[in-house]
């Protein structure tokens, strides 16, 4: 390609494929059985783009510039670099921490002993909200999904041994961008590594915190200040390190689309580039150092299209909307994670093969960096073991199967380039449509891209209800009692009493040590600099001072909170279905449709050799004011709780602990929802009003799609469902059930802190004479975790499986022994 020639031979090909076509059609009607075979054998994908069964020259046909394209040459569709893999591969980049620093470096070390070519931390929820581990609201989440830090010594410890200058580090922190990133600086320093010489990657995408994450401090404005003078610091002092990740995974975790995530995430670093603008930089300054991260799902094809796409999109919108004069501006590096969704605490050894096939779509879209997850996250932390043959999954691709040796060997296939270019167009569609809004900090503000995220995440779950979706060993293949030997496996399991105790001790001993005086100044000069209307001084440099002086994350959090104030998730939680749906789909009436309703019927490429796509399949096209538990829409509502952020507190006691759910038919059916029908009235007469749930989360796990999921499922159910904000502690929890003088309160906990917190609740629940309450938990709640919650007075605990209208039932049947009632 690329030479008059090989497009003289282009032409050729096309004109074969034409005469051919028909006698493929001829062909294949008759395997068809008479039928059409587009209407036979087409599909359509998750992005609602139909999916022909056979590709050709005709579907390229109009896109023949896309055969010229290089590798490591504009628009860089096909890599970022010419040589790829065959001059270095990705970097095998493994996402871990967990409890102190020192078990944390630990691992660290020993990952890269085994193989693991980068570090990248993983910091508690204490540590993301900007507390330090002795803050009261914190104390069940200290040092359990993460690492926790407080001061520079703790960063000392966690980089241990490990040589920063040579080293690249990844940070996946947002919210408490400033401490982490000048406590980073300084623990460097004080090694005698000197911040030029740093190099990796801060997480610091706070856009996509609003939109799903929930590790925000403060509002979206003052937020995107922090950002800008990230950038403007970087620039100058740490030219090696990228300032920001911009991430898309999280939104797929969330429920997005692909194509959703892609143009959230593009419209997102459009919005950086304007943060840094705004900064006093130039797109030249900041745009080469600009990195991205996206999550990598089961669909194959649709994965790999996506990196290509977002390559070649970006680097013509920058192009276009920037004017930069470095072409490193226009190129988009990338890390990939592979999808924490699409894991199964049912059979869980299913888990390995999925990652390698997403770990495979990764490395053929082109990926820089790779995590791989273990197959048990949908449970619990990973094991040594496990994280083990994760690492082991990257090696083998990388050294044993030959993807190395070609780059973009899947370039020129008819249909990866074909669904490139619609994924391509698609998404555009969606970032005019925020650049119309006045880009992504207003739509944000606006809650649009939350409400189209929850609209897909919706969709899907009816796919997966309906059976259209499979997932094998869930609503397909189960088989009862496989996997169990994999639940009996040991987990990893965090003494977070223990963590506290550390924690605190080290932070009485910086604080008596320092110069207070000091400190206190360094402090006000940061919360002055908040308060001014105007840039004066840039506010990492202001924190790496802090930090320098031993101020530790919580009092620089702290410092900034006084001039800004601590941001309340407004909207984050709604009311559940049908409202939230209502209100969703009034929101995004003005909006032209994204995701699956705005490909309901073919365009542009290929459809000149398609006559009849498929029409659009299942509940999923329904309308958003359908109930998900219509009757209708049938099975698998356990599929909804079955991964690690996506869980909620259902139902089955201690009493049968969920096997008597099992025995149930997967498949909720029009029995099964009369039978809810009859018990809610049932309820209704003994107790005068229907049943009355509190969903809540504690502590500071954000992670809100299960509780928000189960929350619509149960009052589509009839339930009366109040949901609680983010954050709350357990007497805010319990003060918030006595006020709604609730039935049950259901705890949905995914970062381990159920552990201390749901005691702690049921303690307050006893103080405030409301022990007949119900407390349920669901989530990632490790086996060996239960027996001490049923010992506290939990009444049931579920784990990723159980379905909704089941738990509705069996949390009934309980209240309806209750002698209160
Ligand atoms: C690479 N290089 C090449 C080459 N390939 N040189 C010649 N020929 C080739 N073929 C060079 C590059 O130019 C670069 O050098 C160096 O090798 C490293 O390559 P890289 O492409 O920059 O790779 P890497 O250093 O690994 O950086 C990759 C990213 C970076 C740019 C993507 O930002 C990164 O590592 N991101 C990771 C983010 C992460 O781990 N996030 C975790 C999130 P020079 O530098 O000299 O040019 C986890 C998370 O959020 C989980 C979910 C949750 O918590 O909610």
């Amino acid at each position: 390609f690329g030479v008059p020639g090989a497009l003289r031979s282009f032409s050729a090909a096309v004109g074969g494929a034409e005469a051919n076509l028909d006698v493929w059609k001829e062909r294949a009607t008759k395997e068809a059985k008479g039928k059409d075979p587009w209407e036979a054998f087409a599909s359509t994908n998750a992005d609602g783009i139909p999916v022909m069964p056979v590709y050709s020259a005709l579907d390229v046909a109009d896109q023949p510039e896309h055969g010229s394209e290089f590798p490591g040459v504009y628009p860089y569709t096909r890599g970022p670099y010419a040589s790829m893999y065959t001059g270095r591969p990705w970097t095998i980049r493994q996402y871990a921490g967990f409890s102190t620093a020192e078990e944390s470096n630990a691992f660290f070390r020993k990952g890269l002993a085994a193989g693991q070519q980068g570090v990248s931390v993983a910091f508690d929820l204490p540590t993301h909200r900007g507390y330090d581990s002795d803050h009261p609201r914190v104390a069940g989440d200290v040092g359990m999904a993460g690492v926790a830090i407080d001061s520079v010594e703790d960063m000392k410890l966690l980089f241990d041994g490990i040589p920063l200058d040579r080293m690249s580090v990844s940070m996946t922190m947002n919210g408490a961008v400033l401490p982490i990133l000048a406590m980073f600086v300084v623990a460097a320093e004080e090694e005698g590594v000197p911040a030029a010489k740093l190099q990796g990657t801060i997480q610091n995408d706070i856009l996509k915190e609003f939109m799903v994450r929930n590790t925000f401090i403060y509002a979206p404005h003052p937020s995107m200040r922090i950002i800008g003078d990230i950038f403007a610091y970087c620039s100058k002092a740490m030219p090696k390190f990228h300032p920001i990740s911009i991430s898309g995974y999280h939104m797929q975790e969330a429920g997005a689309t692909p194509v959703l995530e892609l143009a959230f995430t593009l419209a997102d670093g459009l919005e950086y580039i304007r943060c840094a603008q705004q900064a006093g930089l130039t797109v030249d300054q900041v745009a080469p150092r600009l990195s991205f991260f996206f999550a990598v799902g089961m669909n194959f094809f649709s994965e790999v299209a996506k990196l290509r796409a977002a390559r070649r999109l970006w680097a013509r919108l920058v192009r276009e909307k920037f004017g930069p004069k470095d072409e490193k501006s226009l190129v988009l590096r990338t890390h990939c994670q592979t999808s924490g969704y699409s894991l199964t605490a049912q059979e869980p050894y299913n888990n390995i093969i999925r990652t390698t096939v997403e770990a495979m779509a990764a490395v053929l879209g082109g990926t820089q960096s790779l995590h791989t997850n273990s197959f048990d996250e949908a449970i619990a932390l990973p094991t040594d073991f496990s994280a083990k043959l994760a690492r082991n999954t990257q090696l083998i691709l990388a050294e044993e199967t030959g993807i190395t040796t070609v780059a973009d060997p899947l370039g020129g296939s008819f249909y990866v380039e074909a669904l490139t270019a619609q994924m391509e167009e698609a998404a555009e569609r969606v970032i005019r449509e925020v650049e119309q809004l006045g880009g992504m900090t207003e739509a944000i503000i606006s809650g649009l891209p939350k409400l189209k995220i929850e609209e897909c995440a919706a969709r899907q779950q009816a796919h997966i209800d309906s059976g259209k979706q499979v997932i094998v060993g869930v609503n397909k293949y189960g088989q009862q009692g496989e996997g169990e030997a994999a639940r009996e496996e040991e987990f990893r399991k965090i003494d977070n009493t223990a963590v506290l105790q550390k924690q605190r001790e080290r932070l009485e001993k910086v604080r008596a040590s320092r110069d207070g005086a000091a400190v206190a100044a360094a402090l006000a000069a940061l919360e002055e600099e908040a308060h001014r209307r105007q840039r004066e001084q840039n506010l990492l440099e202001l924190a790496v001072e802090a930090a320098r002086l031993r101020a530790t994350v919580g009092e620089i959090t702290q410092a900034l909170e006084k001039a800004w104030g601590r941001y309340e998730a407004g909207g984050a939680q709604g009311p559940p279905s049908p409202v939230r749906a209502q209100q969703a789909q009034q929101a995004v009436a003005g909006l032209p449709a994204v995701g699956l309703a705005s490909w309901e019927q073919p365009r542009g490429r290929g459809a000149r050799c398609r006559q009849k796509p498929r029409a659009p399949r299942g509940p999923c096209h329904a309308s958003a004011l359908r109930p998900l538990h219509a009757p209708c829409t049938s099975a698998g509502h356990q599929s909804m709780l079955r991964r690690q952020l996506l869980s909620h507190p259902s139902v089955a006691g201690p009493h049968n602990q969920n096997n008597h759910l099992r025995a149930r038919p997967v498949c909720p059916s029009q029995e099964e929802m009369a039978a809810v029908e009859r018990a809610v009235q049932r309820f209704e007469a003994v107790a005068g009003r229907r049943p009355r749930i509190l969903i809540a989360k504690m502590g500071q796990d954000g992670h809100d799609r299960g509780a928000k999921v189960m929350a619509t499922g149960l009052a589509d159910l009839g339930f009366d469902v109040d949901i609680g904000p983010l954050f709350m502690t357990p007497a805010e929890v319990a003060r918030h059930a006595v006020d709604a003088d609730v039935h049950i309160v259901g705890v949905s906990s995914q970062a381990a802190g159920h552990g201390t917190l749901v005691p702690e609740l049921l303690q307050e629940l006893r103080q405030q004479g409301m022990e007949h309450v119900l407390v349920v938990c669901g989530g990632i709640i490790p086996k060996q975790d239960q027996p001490a919650l049923f010992e506290a007075g939990v009444a049931a605990c579920y784990g990723p499986g159980t379905r909704v209208p089941a738990a509705a039932l069996d949390m009934i049947g309980m209240l309806l022994e209750e002698p209160e009632l």
